[in-house]
């Protein structure tokens, strides 16, 4: 009689845990009390069993061993070539903005020889600053000519999406000015003496599953020494980002010590990525980066590992797929990618709408990144609980939770900037 009950209880513990098995990779949960019980792997734990003890263990064996990690199983290679990089100033206006900032466009050149492979930057920086400046760089979603309603900033030429604004056959037009503007407050950031500069993602790899035949994963595969499936188009975006900083090193009137990296939803990924891989990057904004970004795969909460993959299976390498049925084997999950991030400022931003990101798996992600922070003796998010809409929480690592949509907002941007200004100061 024990022996049958004690089957019957392991059937249906057993059933119970396939049930959660499949429901988490095939569908999107979005209620609280559905999550099941899941176990993170222990970013302080090296390959030997032992914990990690102090910040030279971490910079010497355990970092070097998580990020080769995600190369494996998230992101693919990471190009280690160095190419010298090639820059031309296409642009210059002083008197941009009505007088309040200098535009400067600079064609980068990724190629050291065929002069057809580039991103362009937009830069705006603010006239009655001091020189050099910090910066704040990060990619956009549709083209330069989108992050403001400015006449002089060329309308970029490349693929872009079809959905976005003002396309015509996937190419930008004059209506597409100013899209993405609300998403980039450059008066904002001007006005705390910063510089702005972006580029545009789709220079580096279209965004599609085809993307990879035109973008640099094909046009610099005997440069880099790497094949395609190697690496990833969110691998792309990420070298891109660094080469935009190779140029930022070469440019008088910034500040190369104090680049700040941010990056919304697929370019937060791809921020967070790069950053990972270039410590050069001094202080990181993650705008709702979700899943293969800052929150948990493990956690069965909005996108899940699967979903993300059949909809977007160019942004990953190939062994990423193989973990949309069995989230458990991932030897990662989000906290550890942030936790490459250590000892940088880090800010995770969520949005109340925005579930498909899984704004609690944001936070817990941020704050057990902390662990490793404190090993540098640097404070984390020091409460327990998800912070109240508009209340900012945490110190090197800081996390908010606003109310609306996925999105990037005023108040997104007056909170990053206030964080780099106490970062700074
Ligand atoms: C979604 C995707 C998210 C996020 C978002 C975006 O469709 O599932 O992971 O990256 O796109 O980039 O806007």
């Amino acid at each position: 009689m024990i022996l049958k009950r004690t089957i019957v209880f392991v059937l249906l513990i057993c059933s119970c845990f396939v049930q959660n098995g499949i429901a988490q990779t095939n569908t999107s949960n979005t209620d609280e009390s559905k999550v099941p019980p899941y176990t993170l792997p222990d970013v302080l734990k090296m390959k030997d069993g032992r914990e990690v003890k102090n910040s030279q263990e971490w910079n010497n064996i355990q970092r070097p061993y998580i990020y080769h990690l995600y190369e494996e199983n998230q992101f693919g290679k990471y190009p280690v070539k160095k190419i010298a990089g090639k820059y031309r100033l296409l642009e210059k206006d002083e008197h941009a903005l009505g007088g309040i900032a200098t535009r400067k466009q600079v064609r980068i050149y990724l190629h050291p020889t065929d002069t057809s492979v580039y991103t362009d930057v937009l830069l705006y920086f603010p006239n009655n600053v001091k020189k050099p400046v910090p910066v704040f760089v990060g990619y956009n979603f549709s083209g330069n000519h989108a992050i403001q309603n400015d006449a002089g900033i060329m309308l970029s030429q490349t693929w872009v999406p079809t959905k976005s604004k003002g396309a015509v056959n996937n190419r930008a037009t004059d209506s597409s000015r100013g899209a993405e503007a609300s998403q980039w407050q450059v008066k904002e950031i001007l006005a705390h003496g910063y510089a702005v500069a972006t580029a545009y993602y789709g220079d580096l790899e279209p965004d599609n599953p085809d993307g990879w035949k035109t973008g640099i994963r094909t046009t610099l595969k005997d440069v880099l020494k790497i094949q395609p499936e190697e690496w990833s188009a969110i691998g792309a975006w990420a070298y891109g980002l660094s080469r935009i900083l190779d140029y930022f090193q070469k440019d008088k009137d910034i500040n190369a010590n104090k680049v700040a990296i941010i990056g919304h939803s697929r370019l937060g990924k791809a921020a967070l990525w790069a950053a990972a891989s270039d410590k050069r990057f001094a202080l990181i904004v993650s705008n709702e980066s979700g899943e293969g970004g800052a929150t948990l795969s493990k956690r069965w909460y909005g996108e899940t590992v699967k979903i993300i993959n059949e909809k977007f299976p160019h942004w990953f390498a190939s062994k990423y797929k193989t973990y949309g049925d069995n989230t458990d084997a991932l030897p990662i999950d989000g906290h550890m990618l942030l936790s490459l991030m250590a000892p940088r400022p880090l800010y995770v931003a969520s949005a109340e709408g925005d579930t498909w990101s899984d704004p609690k798996g944001e936070f817990l992600s941020a704050k057990e990144a902390g662990r490793v922070y404190a090993l540098f003796g640097k404070k984390g998010i020091d409460v327990d609980n998800m912070p109240l809409l508009h209340h900012p929480v945490g110190n090197t690592i800081r996390y908010h939770i606003r109310a609306g949509k996925h999105d990037v907002t005023l108040y997104d941007w007056q909170q990053y900037l206030q964080f780099a200004d106490k970062q700074w100061e």
